[in-house]
């Protein structure tokens, strides 16, 4: 690893990684390995185990015992907290070799994994404060002979399973709320990018936390991924990734055990801006939204609801914008857009040009691959003369796509924004407090920005309307979401009898 010279570069060799139970690193051994490339660079970067059914059952003995004697859940917040503070620090330590490995395996640029690690040490200090303030409720006016109470407790195994777009932040807004909560962990990170996730592992348990709670199993969504949904010993999964996907989380928990879910699914989120709004500050907020992350972002603003005697000025802004920004080597400090992370992906988005094409959609800028000499890249592209019955306006293309579509009236910007399946994200770009506030009551979505986009910190729960999902990350929902509810009836002095 060349990580320490002024300019990075990917290792020599691919680095070996075992997959992680009862607080121990576990090398593959005789399994087989993914061997993944850097999508930047098309060399190979890391070597990961493809762990079997007998390794699943293991991360779930080891979880379901940590969890069973209270070795976690039984110490106070207080000491929970302390190892999540700890765990933060350290992740500020290897801030650098997080990142790194983070785009090696995802083509994200490396300043943009820098920042999202920077964010993930926030959410397990913020988590911390959270292990010790999480409460219940009582109920002092139920009579002289009666007292309530609500507890909370921690539902108990967590199966985790993350997507390759943010492996470590994803990662991040879940784990340190789920053991706040005082539940354990086995974990499923994409096979694509598995690396940083079993580095968090490690993280935790020199920062304390004991042996059993948290497990990272490797492999593929078809087996290992499907083999947790199914467990029976799994008392919750969370789950974020593809709304099909999704589907078949909510079919296992009915088939198995009726594991409580949570799900962050799919998002087409609109970016609406009318006449009156900064046109400055919007062109370049739906550059950004769309763009980011090469698009392969959940809350990614995909669809632009622009008011029509502004459209053709702000598309124009937006394709200025997106001349400047850097298409380059996810490891060089200037790149802005990084590499597409998957083949699959690069063929979706890829083929989602061409359908906008076909379908009559004006192609205003972009529409090709960006030829770097390694790697896969993909310039950002914008169609206009979209209508909202087109593929493009409709599916979750995952790429740095934006279809543009006019409005007349707030009422038809909402009814456009509300025209789709899902309800994950919004943006609205206006000066005038009336429509920014109608805007936000009215569109269908979990999460909402005003004159920002793609903004968010530990504090702001997460999570979507419709199809985009159910339940809420982070926050102090989030570390409630990970509990079940109890209500205690304690009955104060003599019992009146029911038989004399
Ligand atoms: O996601 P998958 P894919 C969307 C996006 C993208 C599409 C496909 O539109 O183009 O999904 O991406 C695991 N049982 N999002 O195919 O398959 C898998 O190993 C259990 C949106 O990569 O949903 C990985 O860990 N697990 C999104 C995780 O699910 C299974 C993020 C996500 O992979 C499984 C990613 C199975 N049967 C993609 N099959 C978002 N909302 O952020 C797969 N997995």
């Amino acid at each position: 690893m060349d990580q320490n010279s002024t300019r990075l570069s990917p290792p020599a060799e691919p680095r070996d990684f075992g997959f992680y139970v009862d607080g121990k690193s576990v090398p593959a051994g005789e399994r087989d390995v993914f061997l993944r490339n850097s999508p930047g660079h098309g060399c190979p970067v890391t070597r990961i185990p493809k762990c079997t059914a007998a390794d699943l059952d293991r991360a779930v003995d080891a979880a379901r015992a940590a969890f069973e004697d209270r070795r976690w859940s039984g110490l106070n917040g207080q000491a929970r907290a302390a190892v999540l503070l700890r765990a933060g620090a350290l992740i500020r330590e290897r801030a650098d070799e997080i990142a790194y490995w983070e785009t090696l395996e995802n083509g994200k640029p490396i300043s943009q994994a820098r920042a999202e690690v920077g964010g993930c040490a926030d959410m397990f200090e913020y988590a911390s404060g959270l292990a010790r303030s999480l409460h219940g409720d009582s109920f002092n006016n139920l009579g002289d002979g009666m007292f309530g109470l609500v507890t909370r407790e921690p539902v108990g195994v967590v199966g985790l399973i993350t997507p390759w777009n943010f492996p470590f932040l994803i990662l991040c807004e879940r784990v340190p709320y789920i053991l706040a909560s005082g539940c354990t962990i086995v974990a499923k990170p994409s096979e694509v990018t598995s690396a940083t996730t079993l580095i968090l592992a490690g993280i935790l348990t020199e920062a304390g936390l004991p042996d059993g709670c948290m497990n990272v199993v490797t492999g593929s969504g078809a087996t290992i991924g499907q083999a947790l949904l199914d467990h029976p010993r799994v008392d919750m999964l969370s789950f974020t990734g593809s709304t099909a996907v999704g589907r078949r989380v909510v079919e296992a928990s009915g088939r198995s055990n009726f594991k409580k879910l949570g799900l962050e699914l799919g998002g087409k989120n609109p970016q609406i801006v009318f006449a009156d709004a900064d046109l400055e500050d919007a062109a370049d907020g739906v550059a950004f939204g769309m763009a980011f992350n090469t698009g392969q972002c959940c809350v990614s603003g995909s669809r632009l609801i622009v008011e029509r005697a502004v459209a053709d000025d702000v598309t124009q802004m937006v394709r200025d914008k997106l001349a400047r920004a850097v298409v380059g080597d996810p490891l060089d400090e200037a790149t802005q857009i990084g590499a597409i992370t998957t083949d699959a992906q690069n063929s979706t988005i890829l083929g989602y040009i061409e359908k906008g094409k076909a379908e009559g959609a004006r192609l205003v800028c972009g529409g090709e691959p960006v030829d770097l000499g390694q790697g896969q890249f993909i310039a950002p592209t914008v169609f206009a003369d979209v209508t909202p019955e087109m593929a493009i306006a409709r599916e979750e293309i995952f790429g740095p796509v934006l279809t543009v579509l006019p409005f007349d009236t707030v009422d038809e910007a909402i009814t456009i924004a509300n025209d789709t399946e899902y309800g994950l994200a919004a943006s609205v770009w206006t000066k005038n407090i009336d429509k920014a506030l109608t805007v936000t009551r009215r569109v269908q979505a979990g999460r909402f920005w005003v004159n920002t986009t793609l903004a968010g910190g530990p504090e702001l729960p997460l999570g979507g309307f419709k199809q985009s999902g159910w339940g809420r990350e982070a926050g102090i929902y989030g570390v409630e979401e990970y509990t079940q509810v109890k209500s205690v009836h304690i009955e104060i002095g003599k019992r009146s009898p029911w038989i004399a």
